[in-house]
């Protein structure tokens, strides 16, 4: 399996999050991304490759052009309006105060476009977040050239973005834009897995009302984990994509006796769609260890459930999401890949 890696993704160096109430270094950080290459020295999968340049109009597909303009000029008109910090949403249009436009003023407008406010903006953020949905679209090319599969070794991640919001340590829906490129170019239908602890909101919003794209979340119970205000079993997608949504929300403390089972199902619904291609959002921040995340799962549990990715027997996109215990995040993340040429016939 070839990866699809560039180092932009350092562009993306924040220095806050807002947790807990405090300012502190984000979990979602280049270390991450470090760890995973070093591991894939250690235990080669295949090349390594740089992505190509797909410009803007993949991203557009997904996202709204005045969202990406905003996120073009989010740093440049913060620093311009004098804030000293990274640029952090504090005020939302919410139940109370609807209107449902973007302000002119940069703190009203970085609010209109945030769907929570632990992420924070920054110089370079905007050419990394591209940088990234470049490398799961090239990873995607490789596959749609006839290779079994690829891994997207991308950041920031991007499950949380939506159609014109960001979030979730999240700008662009890497995964998304992968899966509508595949529509694009010609595939009939597309199913995203998304097996990382939090709900894939933004990848549901985006293709809610599509029947060609079958969107499948196996994730922490929304009522006890982020993002808190979508993930539930009854949202089945609208309209003429009734049916073409999945969620599994599980129970805080969840370990892989419990994982397991869901997975099994969502490769049956996933099975019964047949799609052309199949892009996994692979967070593996379900891992007992992680700081930030309340599922259980072992190192082994990784192999074993990549094993039965590849059951599926189709194309597949790795696109790479969470994980946040950097000391096992390679080991972890290369498991699932090792399990999934195991399962590979
Ligand atoms: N104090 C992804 O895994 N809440 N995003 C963090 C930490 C936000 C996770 C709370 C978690 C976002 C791609
Ligand atoms: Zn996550």
């Amino acid at each position: 399996m070839k990866t699809v890696y560039s180092p932009d993704h350092r562009l993306r160096d924040a220095k806050t999050e807002l947790s807990g109430g405090v300012l502190v270094p984000p979990f979602e950080s280049p270390v991450r991304i470090d760890a995973i290459i070093a591991e894939l020295e250690a235990r080669p999968l295949g090349d390594i490759v740089a992505p190509q340049d797909h410009g803007l109009a993949p991203l557009e597909r997904v996202h709204t052009t005045d969202y990406l303009t905003f996120l073009a000029e989010c740093w440049s008109e913060w620093t311009a309006a004098g804030y000293e910090g990274e640029a952090i949403a504090n005020t939302w249009p919410s139940r109370a105060m609807p209107l449902d436009r973007p302000p002119a003023e940069i703190g009203g407008r970085i609010g209109y476009y945030a769907l929570a406010a632990e992420t924070s903006i920054n110089e370079g953020t905007w050419v990394a977040a591209q940088v990234a949905a470049h490398v799961a679209l090239s990873a995607g090319k490789i596959v749609a050239q006839g290779e079994r599969s690829a891994f997207a070794l991308c950041r920031p991640p991007g499950h949380h973005a939506a159609t014109d919001m960001f979030g979730g340590y999240c700008f662009i829906n890497n995964a998304a834009v992968c899966a509508q490129a595949f529509i694009d170019d010609g595939a009939r239908r597309v199913a995203t897995l998304d097996v990382d602890v939090h709900h894939g909101n933004g990848t549901q919003q985006i293709f809610y009302d599509r029947p060609d794209v079958l969107t499948v979340s196996i994730h922490g119970d929304p009522s006890t984990t982020f993002p808190y205000f979508l993930g539930e079993a009854t949202e089945t997608g609208a309209g003429a994509g009734r049916g073409c949504n999945v969620n599994y929300p599980l129970p805080a403390g969840t370990a892989y006796d419990r994982w397991r089972p869901a997975l099994d199902d969502a490769l049956e619904r996933i099975t019964a769609f047949d799609p052309e291609a199949v892009v996994i959002s692979l967070g593996v921040d379900t891992f007992e260890k992680d700081p930030i995340s309340p599922f259980k799962l072992k190192s082994e549990d990784f192999r074993d459930y990549g094993r039965r990715l590849a059951s599926l027997d189709r194309p597949t996109v790795f696109v790479m999401e969470g994980g946040y215990a950097v000391a096992e995040l390679g080991a972890n993340t290369v498991n699932v890949l090792c399990g999934f040429e195991e399962g590979t016939i």
